[in-house]
């Protein structure tokens, strides 16, 4: 078939919203476009499980271990629902590891900043799970159908995650001076990196025009942001709490929220490799892998030695 045809037809049936499936033939851009967002997105959802970790052992109550230890392992399963979507498009989950590990790949900004005290996990719930929801809600309906519906899992656990930590945040915002204190410096700290995750500024987004002709992405990175910081502006009244931004107001004529200036260059620094906590996240990833080598060695030892049984 006549190429320039061929491409004509695949964009056809994305703009009729037929999914795209593993076997269809597409364009190598695309694939090469869903490996990327998909297997960061993954990355992003099992480095995340790093900082939220860190609090398992230190929750103030049984209750609250319990809660945060299934939040941390829908996490895990949510990067496996993903690697598996990323795996239909022909790509190994060893080759994604290793992106990951050599730096080859990227994972969220967000989770290169440290969780230093207990309203952290309120704010990563509210904040950073709250702007996961505002993305990926759009992507249970992208071109991509083992993407699509991996999304719709995520997405209901995502929304339980974020009600947990507006509670936790809630809980603090009613409790001694002290605890409002903590849970007012989580929003501080929480607040410029999480409106960062929607990713740079439209006309810095060299993959935005693609992706939404190929209705892989549904909103542009600031449509997502501005609806975030147009929802998030409302419900931190209810803590009775504020975000750190003077430049933060409504706006009667856009019907949206204004908002201050974001510090890009803090952004693109954290995606060098120069936030915070990037050494200390990659190192907990690297090592894991070598770590479990020999739980790798050993499954591959057990199946090989039972396929020589089976045919002896
Ligand atoms: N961090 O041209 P664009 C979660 C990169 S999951 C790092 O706009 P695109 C759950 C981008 O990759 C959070 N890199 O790119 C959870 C590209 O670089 P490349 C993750 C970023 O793909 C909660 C370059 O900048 N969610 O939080 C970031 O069209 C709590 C140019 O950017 C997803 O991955 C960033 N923030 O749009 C877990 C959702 N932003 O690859 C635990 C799916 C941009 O060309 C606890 N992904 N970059 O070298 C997406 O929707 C898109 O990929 C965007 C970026 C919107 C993230």
């Amino acid at each position: 078939m006549n190429s320039m045809f061929w491409e004509e037809l695949f964009q056809q049936k994305i703009d009729n919203e037929i999914k795209i499936e593993p076997k269809d033939r597409m364009p190598e851009k695309y694939r090469q476009t869903l490996i990327r967002q998909i297997s960061q997105h993954a990355h992003s959802e099992i480095v995340g499980m790093l900082p939220e970790g860190n609090w398992i052992t230190r929750a103030p109550s049984l209750k609250r271990k319990a809660i945060l230890l299934a939040k941390v392992q829908d996490e895990a399963g949510h990067g496996l629902y993903l690697y598996s979507a990323a795996e239909t498009l022909g790509i190994s989950r060893d080759e994604m590891y290793n992106q990951l590990h050599t730096g080859k790949a990227k994972y969220s900004s967000i989770f290169n900043y440290p969780t230093l005290t207990w309203a952290d996990m309120g704010a990563i719930g509210w904040l950073v799970d709250g702007a996961a929801i505002m993305n990926q809600v759009p992507l249970c309906r992208t071109s991509y159908g083992p993407y699509a519906r991996a999304m719709v899992r995520i997405c209901k656990e995502e929304s339980f995650h974020q009600r947990q930590g507006f509670e936790i945040l809630l809980t603090l915002s009613k409790g001694t001076e002290a605890q409002k204190a903590m849970c007012q410096d989580a929003i501080d700290r929480w607040w410029w990196p999480s409106i960062m995750m929607f990713g740079p500024t439209d006309d810095a987004s060299p993959n935005t025009e693609q992706s939404m002709r190929w209705k892989i992405k549904r909103f542009s990175n600031d449509e997502l942001r501005q609806k975030f910081i147009n929802m998030i502006a409302e419900q931190v009244k209810i803590l009775g709490m504020t975000l750190p931004d003077p430049d933060l107001k409504w706006n009667e004529e856009r019907k949206q929220y204004d908002f201050g200036k974001i510090n890009w260059e803090e952004f693109w620094n954290v995606l060098a490799g120069n936030g915070p906590c990037n050494k200390q996240r990659l190192h907990a990833r690297i090592k894991a892998w070598e770590d479990g080598a020999w739980v790798r060695d050993a499954a591959l030892a057990y199946s090989e030695k039972k396929q020589t049984h089976k045919a002896a």
